[in-house]
């Protein structure tokens, strides 16, 4: 897992478009992001334990894994939303990025996910996903409670959302 300020630069999404400015894990977890780069199914097993995920499944981000919904699925992912439960993803296969707001909401930090890496994005934080040029990522996706976990597209409404507003104060304080 690595971190980096998104360039901002048109072209290919799938592209690093790293800007060459690193982020610390200490900056994404003052954003209330939980990094957990390269651990073990055990230690997942333990999160998932001690933050009462109840329900998982396996999804694989591919031409092959998604078939006819590929191209929307990914155009979904890549919109800029935010839900009302926590998105945790255990990398287990292929990579991909997260992008995720920073503090100042006018740039994107770029977090880079690979195999072993467990990322959890709290309720409220304007995220987007895109693959990267290998264009596979197999992941488990953990669930407090049913998988029902919806993306609001960010709008004047969302901005609004009790969910955002209670985020924006968590990570002011
Ligand atoms: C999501 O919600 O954006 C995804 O599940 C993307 C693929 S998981 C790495
Ligand atoms: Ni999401």
């Amino acid at each position: 897992m690595k971190a980096w300020i998104y360039d901002d630069i048109e072209g290919d999404q799938r592209e690093p478009h790293n800007s060459g400015e690193s982020v610390s894990f200490e900056t994404l977890e003052k954003l209330g992001l939980l990094p957990h780069p390269n651990i073990e199914m055990d230690k997942v097993e333990e999160i998932a334990k001690e933050r009462v995920y109840r329900n998982r499944d396996e999804i694989n981000v591919s031409r092959e894994g998604l078939g006819a919904v590929y191209e929307q699925k990914l155009k979904g992912f890549f919109t800029e939303h935010l839900h009302e439960d926590e998105e945790i993803r255990y990398i287990k296969d292929g990579s991909g990025y997260f992008d995720v707001r920073d503090s100042t909401d006018a740039r994107w930090i770029r977090v880079a996910v690979e195999p072993k890496d467990l990322i959890i994005l709290p309720p409220g934080i304007y995220h987007r996903f895109t693959l990267d040029t290998g264009d596979y990522v197999k992941a488990l996706r953990l669930f407090k409670d049913e998988p029902k976990w919806v993306p609001h597209d960010r709008s004047a409404e969302t901005d609004k959302n009790p969910f955002r507003q209670e985020y924006l104060q968590a990570v002011k304080a």
